[in-house]
């Protein structure tokens, strides 16, 4: 792997909205002109992305005719043929759109929480169309600046009820369709509800069909609450969740950078990566990510193909990391096991807890054993720096 090409079998992909992003931001106008679906669809191709995810109203905008709906999805459908593009996964826009500026499955106005469960039945019959198997729910503007209009309970309630809802939808129709929830803690608004991937693991369990829903973590995300984001995607993937993830960096407790992957963080993006090759991780490996407002569109270009590189980069890295004799020889000093402990304290019986009982420990030496961890964490930063 030295050329570090990307390969239809790594499962890159790209939404339209990320090289797409035309670099508006809070403070100033958009500084790249609007690519088409179709123009973006061949410049992912262009770079060696396997595929690309959509809103809704990134494909059909809010405003199209049933006449202009069929034209764009039969032109991006083309577009996707001659490329051999495919789509894994699709999402609903519930963010942009006034209407949806107190929310969406969680406003507090009933027609707005219709209309958002209408905009995203059909979001999914045009995802599914397009052979999306993942559908993504970002609650954009699901939270609150102010705790005095929405009770948490009720917003809880009702985002559950709308998934719910979403969940029997799918099934009705027969479709090969999982949901999978994207968690942040801010931005655009004050707070938003269920912050964390942690949070959104403890919602799933609570819903009618908690086999249908995983979550999809973003490294930006947890990073803006402060986490550690391969923690997180571990949890996830420790409770069969991990049904997609966004992958993209970000300087810690900072808005929403959306960076290239690797640009900040080199070091926690090569555990993640280490983690979802150890693991074997099979989902898609989607760049949540824009280019820098400073951009064109050849720099653009550069920055989708700089976060395939970087993983695959870090891909060997981790390999490295796997073969050297005396990282290994580390790790196993580390996790050494006691032959006196005789398979305790294994499975919980009354003979095992009596056992464990009856054991002696030299707490000092426990407490003397020497932890080479600097050893460890510098040989890793010299597999980084490629010193190694
Ligand atoms: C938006 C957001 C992302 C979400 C996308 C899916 S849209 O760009 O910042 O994190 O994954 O709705
Ligand atoms: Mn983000
Ligand atoms: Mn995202």
């Amino acid at each position: 792997m030295a050329d570090y090409q990307p390969q239809p079998e790594h499962k890159f992909t790209f939404g339209l909205w990320t090289v797409g992003n035309m670099g508006r931001d809070p403070f100033g106008e958009p500084v790249r002109s609007a690519l088409s679906p179709v123009e973006i669809v061949h410049l992912l191709a262009e770079v060696g992305a396997y595929g690309v995810n959509f809103h809704d109203n990134d494909l059909v905008p809010i405003d199209a005719t049933p006449a202009d709906r069929d034209r764009i999805v039969r032109d991006f459908k083309q577009a996707l043929a001659d490329t051999g593009l495919v789509v894994p996964m699709a999402t609903t826009n519930l963010f942009t759109d006034p209407a949806f500026r107190d929310g969406a499955f969680t406003s507090n106005d009933a027609r707005v929480r219709a209309y958002a469960l209408q905009k995203t039945m059909r979001a999914i019959d045009l995802g599914v169309e397009l052979g999306a198997k993942i559908y993504v729910f970002w609650g954009g503007r699901e939270g609150t600046e102010t705790d005095a209009g929405k009770d948490p309970l009720d917003a809880g309630k009702r985002f559950r009820d709308a998934l719910n809802f979403l969940c029997e939808y799918v099934r009705d129709q027969g479709y090969d369709l999982k949901f999978a929830l994207e968690a942040k803690p801010n931005e655009p608004r004050g707070d938003l509800y269920l912050p964390t991937t942690g949070a959104m693991l403890g919602f799933i369990a609570t819903l009618d069909h908690p086999e249908m829903v995983g979550v999809n973590p973003e490294m930006a995300h947890e990073h803006m609450a402060g986490l550690n984001f391969m923690h997180a995607v571990a949890q996830a993937w420790d409770a069969g969740k991990l049904f997609h993830i966004d992958l993209n960096d970000q300087n810690f407790a900072r808005y929403d950078q959306d960076f290239r992957f690797g640009s900040h963080n080199l070091k926690q993006s090569f555990f993640l990566v280490k983690f979802l090759e150890d693991v074997g991780y099979a989902g898609n490996r989607h760049f949540d990510a824009h280019a820098y407002r400073t951009a064109d569109l050849e720099d653009v270009k550069a920055f989708a193909r700089g976060c395939m590189r970087t993983y695959l980069i870090l891909k060997d890295k981790a390999a490295r990391f796997g073969a050297d004799a005396e990282i290994q020889a580390l790790l196993a000093e580390i996790g050494q096991a006691d032959p006196n402990l005789a398979g305790l304290p294994g499975r919980y019986s009354r003979d095992t807890a009596d056992a464990l009982k009856a054991l002696q420990f030299d707490r000092g030496a426990l407490g003397q054993r020497g932890l080479p961890y600097e050893r460890l964490d510098q040989l890793t930063v010299e597999v980084l720096l490629g010193v190694r």
